[in-house]
Formats: structure tokens, sequence, C-alpha cells
């Protein structure tokens, strides 16, 4: 068994949108183990960390800026297989067409060519999981 965790964050939308509590029992139901959870208000320099992947393309500038308009959630999930089994749970990026039954899928659309409001972040690997973890906790 792959004893994993996982950086989940429910981004400044699902918390606005009082989505929280839905994803969080979502996440529960599938047996997925909290390890710790805070709200989180995070400055620039915390963001370019977390998102230095993506500097530079088209959609940096406004997923930081989206990423400070408002509080966040993280959570430092834990459980076999997690971090492929929380990104499955969360859906495809895009929340228009993410599939029915996902996260993204049953609570996300576009705003306004606004994809970066997809409600949740969960880390892609295990190297990007243990690397989020130690931005944020
Ligand atoms: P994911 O969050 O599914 O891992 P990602 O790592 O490729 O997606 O991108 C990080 C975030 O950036 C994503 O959740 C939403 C935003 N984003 C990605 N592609 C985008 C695009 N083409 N236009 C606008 N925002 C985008
Ligand atoms: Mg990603």
């Amino acid at each position: 068994m792959a004893t994993e965790e996982t950086l989940v964050l429910v981004k400044p939308d699902g918390v606005a949108r009082g989505m929280t509590g839905a994803i969080l029992a979502r996440i529960e139901a599938k047996g997925y183990s909290l390890v710790d959870i805070r709200l989180v208000e995070p400055d620039r320099t915390t963001l370019e960390q977390h998102y230095a992947e993506h500097e530079g393309k088209p959609f940096y500038e406004p997923l930081l800026d989206f990423m400070m308009s408002g509080p966040s959630v993280a959570i430092r999930l834990a459980g076999d297989r997690v971090i492929e089994g929380f990104r499955s749970l969360a859906g495809t990026t895009d929340p228009t067409t993410a599939a029915p039954g996902t996260v993204r899928g049953d609570f996300g659309r576009d705003w306004g060519l606004k994809v970066q409001q997809n409600l949740v972040h969960g880390s892609d690997s295990v190297e990007s999981a243990q690397r989020e973890l130690s931005i944020w906790f």
C-alpha cells in the first residue's frame, strides 16, 4: 500500500461560495484522513512558490490575483493513493467540462473565462505534494 499525504486547497471561490463543508464531506466520505487544516490568506511570495511551475504562462498573474482575493482552506490529507485519488475527486482543470460527480464538475463552471475559479487545488505527484506541503504547513 502506498500511504501518502497531499496538499488540498479549497480556493477563494470555494470558501466565498460556502462550499468548504460540501468539499470536506466528499473527502471524508471517500475515507481520507484530515491531518491538518487551516484558513490561509497567502501573500504573493507564498503563491509564487506554490505556482512556480506556471510562471510566465498567460494565466499566471490572473491566477495569483485570484488566489489573493480572499481566504483559502489548506488541508494536509492522508490516505492510500490519496494524491491521485483526490485529483480524481476534484475533476479536470476546466470546471465547465469537468465530469459530473467531481467537485469541479458539480460545483464549478466558467464565470467569464475564469478557469482558475475551479474550487480546489490538489498536488499532482509525490514530489509536488512534499514541496507544496512544506510551503503551506
Ligand atoms: P490543476 O489545478 O488542475 O492541477 P494546473 O496545475 O494546470 O491545473 O493549473 C493551475 C491552475 O491554474 C488551475 O487550477 C487553474 C489555472 N489555469 C490552468 N490553466 C488555465 C488556463 N488555460 N486559463 C486560466 N487559468 C488556468
Ligand atoms: Mg496543478
